[in-house]
């Protein structure tokens, strides 16, 4: 296959040179980083900001007088506004910190969850789920004795609504869906799903772990109830994410942990909460994450989100023209809405052996089942080959991928 580069959407060797991690050889070979899926790498300035936070703000927020103090405080609430900007949310008391898409879904599964569902309720996901977004709601059915729903999809990868509209009953609680499928790609019709669920008075969960870095992501114009994501996944630090909320139900959830920053006062005998969004903060939080995600916002703001959906979907269909090409490659995920994920099995050849011939021509994919056994089952296979992209991957590294995939077939033939 000849790589025949259209008119480029971004300069992608400026972008390449913000992301120091990328210029290194592994196995003595040019460093090719299709693992965004599991976590992005950072740009300088997202490390940068670590590194001055530390170097020279680093301080407790919204509780000191003294200048440090207030310095970090600002820039917490200035990411905050960030965030909210970002997702477009209507406030800043929408936008809750957490450890990331995992503790956001806990957060609203603990707490909305626990006050809402009772015996013979019913819960709808997807077959597509991360586990983060099944055994929240696993447990919490267990325990309320209600129902997990699973909406079925074809063999494309795509949910069938006809089935979603079947299971939506007077007995649906919530609706919990992810934006786009970690292994397939797919990005799911949301506005869709939140309009017949909330013809039914049912609300909508979406976990955007593999949507909000790849496109953006408008939460007024989804019209979804909760939205999650994670820094991390965002060319920002681990260990912070954010949940959005609609105003009026996290305002009427009870909060999840129990501590300081989350009251407004406390007497041996009761405790008075804090408004939002600090009343689902409880504890020092993850001050210099926080900062990160906020520049790394800022990174990816200044590039648009458009424009890196242009140019990764660009790659996608070159990458998808390519694999397609090479006999015994299965792709699975073909959904017409896709993300630039590439998973695929190879006839005969275990996705871990992929990956580790892979890794010493120097590509970094992710093989296994990706946190979605269900999935998993639903395809026939154990795990997949996934080669996740960004918006600092080129096309000549999709011709590199393709070579190593030769040199698999070569090993095993
Ligand atoms: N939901 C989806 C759709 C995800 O892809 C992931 C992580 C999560 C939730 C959990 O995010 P976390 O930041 O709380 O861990 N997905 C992957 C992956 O595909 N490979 O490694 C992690």
């Amino acid at each position: 296959m000849t790589t025949s580069n259209p008119a480029p959407i971004l300069d992608v060797s400026k972008i390449r040179a913000d992301f120091p991690v990328l210029h290194q050889k592994v196995n003595g070979k040019p460093l090719v980083y299709m693992d965004t899926g599991a976590t992005s790498q950072k740009p300088q300035s997202v490390i940068d900001a670590l590194v001055r936070y530390y170097t020279e703000d680093n301080s407790n927020v919204h509780r000191g007088v003294h200048t440090l103090s207030q310095r970090a405080t600002e820039e917490y609430d200035t990411a905050r506004s960030k965030t909210r900007q970002f997702l477009n949310a209507a406030s800043d008391q929408e936008i809750i910190f957490v450890k990331g898409t995992t503790d956001g879904i806990n957060l609203v599964a603990h707490s909305y969850g626990r006050q809402h569902l009772g015996p013979g309720d019913e819960i709808i996901i997807s077959t597509m789920e991360h586990h983060s977004n099944i055994i929240p709601w696993q447990v919490l059915c267990q325990e309320k004795a209600a129902h997990l729903r699973i909406i079925p999809i074809n063999d494309a990868g795509e949910l069938l609504i006809d089935e979603y509209e079947r299971l939506l009953t007077p007995r649906t609680k919530l609706v919990s869906i992810t934006h786009v499928s970690n292994v397939l790609g797919t990005i799911n019709p949301i506005e869709q799903i939140v309009e017949m669920a909330h013809s039914r008075g049912v609300p909508v969960l979406v976990d955007g772990a593999q949507a909000a870095p790849h496109m953006a992501v408008d939460v007024q114009k989804l019209g979804c109830d909760f939205y999650v994501f994670s820094g991390h996944k965002l060319y920002g630090p681990t260990g912070i994410g954010v949940l959005y909320g609609k105003f009026d139900l996290l305002e009427a959830m009870p909060p999840y942990q129990l501590g300081s920053d989350m009251i407004k006062s406390v007497t041996f005998e009761s405790t008075i909460y804090n408004d939002l969004p600090y009343k689902f903060e409880a504890g020092t939080p993850h001050i210099a994450g926080v900062i990160g995600l906020g520049a790394a916002i800022d990174y990816v703001s200044d590039i648009g989100m458009d424009c890196i959906d242009t140019y990764e979907h660009g790659l996608l269909e070159y990458g998808m023209e390519c694999l397609s090409s090479i006999g015994g490659v299965q792709i699975i995920g073909t959904a017409s809405e896709k993300s630039a994920i590439l998973s695929f099995v190879m006839d005969g050849i275990h996705p871990h052996d992929i990956g580790t011939i892979l890794d010493t021509e120097g590509i970094a994919i992710r093989t296994g089942h990706h946190c979605a056994q269900p999935l998993m089952d639903r395809f026939g296979v154990p795990a997949t080959a996934r080669a996740s992209l960004a918006f600092y991957n080129t096309r000549e590294e999709i011709d590199v991928l393709v070579k190593g995939i030769d040199r698999v077939l070569e090993v095993f033939s």
